[in-house]
């Protein structure tokens, strides 16, 4: 049993500063590298407006949204590449708290800047949605909520910093969740300001 601390929502499960100052440098310099290859873009909703929040992926799959709907894909939408590796030390952490045995093959990446936030949602593109999500936090804090697996379920409001990794295990796997706001000048961590955001999933079949 680790030091991982176990919230009211079931299956949320929050391990606040897992990773330390030196590890978010180095990661934050791994995802600062592999955005030169996939830049950052604004994608929008299948009704056509735009995110606020900017979007790249890491892995074999990368989740997008445009006009034709919300679905993984294996290139980029704007360079038509391939995606870039997912950074190892990401890998890593998903074998220690998720499953060494079924690896993720897709990494979103959300780029918060001043004012962005993502509105309430449930994650369920993916093939398989038993597998566990494991997200990873850096640069400024954000005020992030989760509720229950319908949207009008009572919600409460979780502060994520820099270094914090949270994992989405069993019924909170299909929980409603979003950012409210991002508290800019909260960290100096990301050149520039803002919030970075990593999620792991499994998208495709095992
Ligand atoms: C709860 N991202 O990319 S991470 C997303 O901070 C997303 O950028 C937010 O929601 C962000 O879909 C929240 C924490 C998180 C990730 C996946 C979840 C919470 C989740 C899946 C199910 C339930
Ligand atoms: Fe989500």
């Amino acid at each position: 049993m680790d030091a991982a601390m176990t919230t009211g929502t079931d299956g949320f499960r929050l391990w606040p500063g897992r990773l330390d100052q030196a590890a978010q440098t180095d990661l934050c310099q791994a995802v600062l590298a592999r955005l030169e290859l996939a830049p950052a873009y604004r994608p929008v909703t299948p009704g056509g407006r735009a995110l606020s929040v900017a979007m790249s992926n890491f892995g074999t799959l990368g989740w997008v949204t445009d006009q034709g709907g919300y679905r993984y894909q294996h290139h980029h939408p704007v360079t038509g590449l391939a995606w870039p590796d997912i950074p190892p030390a990401l890998l890593d952490l998903w074998a220690e708290l998720v499953d060494p045995q079924v690896p993720p093959d897709a990494c979103l990446v959300n780029l918060y800047g001043t004012g962005a936030k993502m509105g309430l949602h449930q994650d369920r593109d993916e093939s398989d949605l038993t597998i566990p999500v494991l997200s990873v936090s850096l640069g400024d804090s954000a005020q992030f909520r989760i509720g229950g697996p319908l949207r009008t379920d009572p919600t409460r409001s979780v502060r994520l910093a820099s270094g914090d990794v949270c994992g989405l295990f069993g019924s909170a796997r299909l929980a409603f969740h979003g950012i409210d706001r991002v508290l800019g000048g909260s960290s100096r961590l990301v050149p520039g300001g803002g919030r970075i955001n990593l999620t792991l999933r499994r998208a495709g079949p095992v």
